[in-house]
């Protein structure tokens, strides 16, 4: 057992989200392995039907009391343990090894199942590099997923603590809070005391992906200072989190001794704390960064576990003024190097991405990536559109992230409306986790993914015909949309009105489009003629009695004394 006995997590979130229940659906195991239990979410609704859509929350949202929470020391079952594992090809354990030898796993049958594809495809794109399933062996409790353009946009949520504030218990709770509002991954970014523990408790209670940047843990090991940072701090540091079951781990090893002075001239200079620390310890020893000359031992260690690179981009641009610049670039060229040397080990690989794009340069991140880096899957941070709203950047951020999921992307990062500014706390979270899935299902929608509209509709036609609780609860947010509609009509009754407070009862046009219609069955008329006719003199009668009033628009309420 992972933790101190001193138990700093007292509680978590637990409880269906609003009008919706957590399932699963259970698939035979391969080769006689256990069985997989694949989880969705069906929002129930008031006309009899129900709406099924993708879940991220573990059993917490399954759990209808709190005295139901498993022991969070105990941490979640292993369901994973018992799945069954394939023999290793040419040394690798690996989904990519196994799918490149037309191997289709549980977790690429998990996936197919949870996406609705056919698992043929899921090892397709695996197999090609398009596609990912962190998955370490270690992490025993994960509910797979697949990160790739082909499948549904994925989100990541950022947590973790800081030198300065929160708490082990704070922590764990973001991850569960995160994940119950739909984040696909999440990635402990701790960097204060404790990194061990936090992740510990973390892991072992999260049902997704988690990522880390492993150079942040390595130094706060040399007291916070880049230049006593070694191979060998570093590579310990990599294993210690492997064996604790991290999924992914974000690597600069793209920002280069030469590269440096590329960033002087910015305006942001370099934003990536990563990079940051690299670019100090290569400045400093004036050598090649340990990430890049001992990058095939870092390869073997990953492929060990099956833990997928994140390759980072310590030098994307900070601000609308670096965007697309030579800094940026070089970079990007050097991580498409070592994805090819990933690759060849049998380990999976995505690349981080920027940063502060504005709109008419975001395109060109996602070309360039997908040649240099033979498409995998890219993984950005917004990019923000715009550098001038902090306190509003999940906006900004969402903008551009919208944008660059559209043109390939495959998973986005949360920016809160903190970034910039502070420590995000559980609040931002939600707002950060809701922002994105916004711009994730924008661009699902524009992709055609296939199941991506039927959200809309079920919600639009919920709209339409005034099933007030059917539009909350089939939103993204049902407390917050229930919360706004019941501000100013609080009154059960307001639930089935014809009507909301914004345009009030007579001037409704879904109200006034569904009159047309009762008036259409009415009058018995059957073709758009019919209708058209009707209109045409009943428009008639009424322009005679405007006429006939004085033809006057604005009827005085009062005489006038002018
Ligand atoms: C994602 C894309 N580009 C950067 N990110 C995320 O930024 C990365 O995955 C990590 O969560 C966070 C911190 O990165 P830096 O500032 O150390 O590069
Ligand atoms: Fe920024």
């Amino acid at each position: 057992m992972p933790v101190s006995s001193s138990t700093p997590v007292s509680t978590v979130t637990v409880g269906p989200i609003e009008g919706s229940s957590k399932q699963y659906r259970t698939l035979p195991g391969a080769d006689g392995g256990a069985d997989l239990h694949v989880p969705f979410r069906r929002i129930a609704l008031t006309n009899g039907d129900h709406h099924d859509v993708y879940d991220t929350s573990g059993p917490y949202t399954q759990y209808t009391a709190e005295d139901q929470l498993h022991d969070l020391a105990e941490g979640l079952p292993k369901t994973r343990d018992a799945w069954s594992t394939p023999a290793p090809v040419d040394g690798a354990s690996t989904q990519l090894a196994w799918a490149r030898a037309g191997i289709i796993t549980d977790e690429m049958r998990f996936v197919a199942a949870r996406e609705g594809f056919d698992p043929e495809k899921v090892r397709e794109e695996v197999a090609s590099g398009r596609a990912v399933i962190p998955a370490n062996r270690k992490h025993p409790e994960l509910e797979p997923a697949i990160i790739g353009k082909a499948f549904a946009v994925k989100i990541n949520a950022n947590i973790g603590n800081s030198a300065v504030t929160s708490s082990i218990a704070e922590e764990v709770e973001k991850m569960v809070w995160a994940t119950r509002w739909g984040g696909d991954t999440i990635m402990d970014l701790s960097t204060g005391k404790d990194i061990h523990e936090t992740r510990e408790w973390i892991m072992r209670n999260a049902p997704v992906p988690v990522g880390t940047v492993p150079i942040y843990q390595a130094l706060e090991k040399v007291k916070g200072d880049p230049t006593k940072l070694t191979w060998e701090i570093f590579r310990d540091t990599v294993i210690e989190q492997c064996e604790q079951g991290v999924d992914y781990m974000t690597v600069h090893a793209g920002v280069l001794l030469r590269y440096v002075p590329l960033a002087a001239n910015r305006v942001t200079g370099i934003v990536s704390r990563g990079g940051s620390i690299m670019a100090a310890w290569c400045l400093a020893h004036h050598e090649e960064s340990f990430l890049y000359t001992h990058f095939r031992e870092l390869c073997e260690i990953l492929r060990e576990y099956d833990v997928t690179f994140s390759l980072g981009d310590g030098l994307r641009p900070g601000s609308i003024a670096d965007a697309n610049d030579e800094a940026q670039f070089a970079e990007l060229r050097t991580l498409g190097e070592l994805t090819k040397i990933a690759k060849s080990y049998g380990v999976q690989v995505m690349i981080e991405g920027p940063g502060h794009v504005p709109m008419h340069k975001i395109v060109e991140n996602v070309r360039l990536e997908e040649e240099l880096c033979e498409e995998a899957p890219f993984y950005t941070l917004g990019p923000l559109a715009t550098d001038i709203a902090p306190a509003y950047d999940h906006i900004t951020s969402a903008i551009g992230a919208a944008i660059i999921a559209q043109a390939g992307t495959a998973m986005l990062c949360y920016v809160t409306p903190k970034e910039h500014l502070g420590l995000p706390n559980r609040d931002d979270v939600k707002t950060g986790v809701i922002t994105y899935k916004i711009a994730a299902h924008a661009a699902d929608l524009a992709k055609g993914h296939p199941g991506a509209q039927s959200r809309d509709d079920e919600l639009s036609k919920a709209r339409f015909e005034f099933r007030w609780v059917d539009q909350f609860n089939l939103s993204l947010d049902p407390d917050t949309a229930r919360e706004f509609h019941d501000e100013t009509l609080p009154a059960e009754p307001a639930k089935t009105a014809h009507f909301c407070s914004m345009c009030g009862p007579k001037f409704c046009s879904m109200r006034i489009s569904a009159d047309v219609r009762a008036y259409a069955e009415e009058h018995n008329l059957v073709t758009q003629e019919d209708i058209d006719a009707k209109l045409a003199a009943d428009m008639a009668a009424k322009s005679q009695e405007f006429a006939d009033a004085g033809g006057r628009v604005y009827i005085p309420l009062e005489p006038s004394r002018a």
